[in-house]
C-alpha cells in the first residue's frame, strides 16, 4: 500500500498510528504541502481532493481517501 503524507498533517499522523497499530504495511510517499505538492496535476490525478493522507492500493483498481477519523481505523479492522 502507498500512503501520500506529510511529516507535519495531523490528519495523516492518526493514519499512520493506525496503520502502525495494525501492523500494516505501507510505502511512505512525502509530499510537502507547503510548497505546494499537493496541487501538482500528477499529485491531482492520484487525488482530486488534493490532500493528504491518502492510500493507494494497487492490487486493486480502486484509490479511495481516508478520513483521519475514527473510521480509518474501524476499516483496517
Ligand atoms: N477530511 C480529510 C482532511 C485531510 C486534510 O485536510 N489534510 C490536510 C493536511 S492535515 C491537507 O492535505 N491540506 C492540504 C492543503 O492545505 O492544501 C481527512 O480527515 O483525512
Amino acid at each position: 500500500m502507498k500512503l501520500y503524507t506529510y511529516y507535519r498533517s495531523q490528519a495523516s499522523f492518526r493514519v499512520r498510528i493506525a496503520l502502525n497499530l495494525k501492523g500494516i504495511a505501507r510505502d511512505d510517499n512525502f509530499l510537502h504541502l507547503e510548497k505546494g505538492d499537493q496541487f501538482a496535476a500528477e499529485y491531482r490525478a492520484i487525488n482530486p481532493q488534493m490532500v493528504v493522507p491518502k492510500r493507494s492500493i494497487q492490487s486493486r483498481r480502486c484509490c479511495r481517501p481516508i478520513p483521519s477519523s475514527l473510521g480509518a481505523r474501524a476499516r483496517t479492522d
